[in-house]
């Protein structure tokens, strides 16, 4: 039975924490150009990492051959996104800058087309089906509150399909552990850096979008750290992991 002291983990926890929208006097104005000109780069980076989301699980289905059609599922909801998007950005009027949002995301592709190439399933989903959700569950929690109305509806669509995709790298990890620990702790080492600096670069426009960095933050790390509590680590080996890409 729960106890007053221990609220449940659950991966809504977060969520539940945040308004559906904020009153209308305190969102932005999506008219301005400079809210047009921050969601340029904010809106390509979420289209780049959907495609790119779309193009890791087909990818890792090549090294799983047996859930390749479980992950041509999730890719497919991933196009999905990346059209919802897509609109979004129509919608406001606003062009995506692309060759901006490549260059992003282009440190992080280049670890997993290397694990790839090296046939390291561990290595891919953590990446993608770890840190990668976990930091676009974060963003789409914080931008929800704060998006346009038309925005809104989309994202909280997304972000349940998110979820679903967190969950299949949580999965996949817990049953595998005991042969992938140590990839996994090497793979956090390599790639926690990169999602950390990649929510510091993008901090600027977010806040443009009355997205709070610190809120980003807190949110990635309750959504990392809950998935990888399933996964079957500690809390002790979490908060190492988390502090290699503070010192990195
Ligand atoms: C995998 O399913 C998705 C990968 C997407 C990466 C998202 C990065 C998010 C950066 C901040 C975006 C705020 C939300 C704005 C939405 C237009
Ligand atoms: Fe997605
Ligand atoms: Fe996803």
């Amino acid at each position: 039975m729960a106890t007053l002291a221990s609220p449940a983990v659950s991966e809504a926890t977060s969520a539940q924490q945040l308004p559906d929208q904020l009153p209308t006097d305190q969102l932005p104005d999506f008219s301005t150009d400079a809210y047009k000109d921050a969601y340029s780069r904010i809106n390509a980076i979420v289209i780049e990492g959907e495609q790119e989301a779309h193009d890791n699980y087909i990818a890792i289905g090549t090294l799983i051959p047996d859930q390749a059609e479980e992950l041509a599922r999730l890719a497919r909801m991933e196009l999905k996104h990346m059209k919802g998007f897509t609109a979004c950005a129509n919608n406001l009027g606003v062009t995506a800058d692309m060759p901006f949002a490549k260059e992003f995301f282009a440190p992080l592709h280049g670890n997993f087309q290397k694990a790839l190439a090296e046939g390291k399933v561990t290595t891919c989903l953590l990446i993608q089906a770890i840190l990668i959700e976990a930091f676009a569950i974060s963003a789409y929690h914080i931008y929800i509150p704060v998006a346009d109305p038309f925005a809104r509806k989309i994202t909280e669509g997304v972000v349940k399909d998110e979820y679903t995709h967190l969950n299949y790298g949580q999965e996949w990890l817990k049953a595998n552990l005991e042969t992938c620990r140590e990839e996994l702790e090497q793979a956090n080492r390599d790639n926690l850096p990169l999602v950390r600096k990649m929510l510091e670069q993008v901090a600027g426009d977010a806040s443009v979008l009355h997205m709070d960095q610190e809120d980003l933050m807190a949110d990635f790390l309750t959504s990392y750290q809950e998935a990888l509590l399933d996964v079957g680590l500690t809390s002790r080996e979490i908060a190492k992991m988390a502090a290699a890409a503070l010192v990195g």
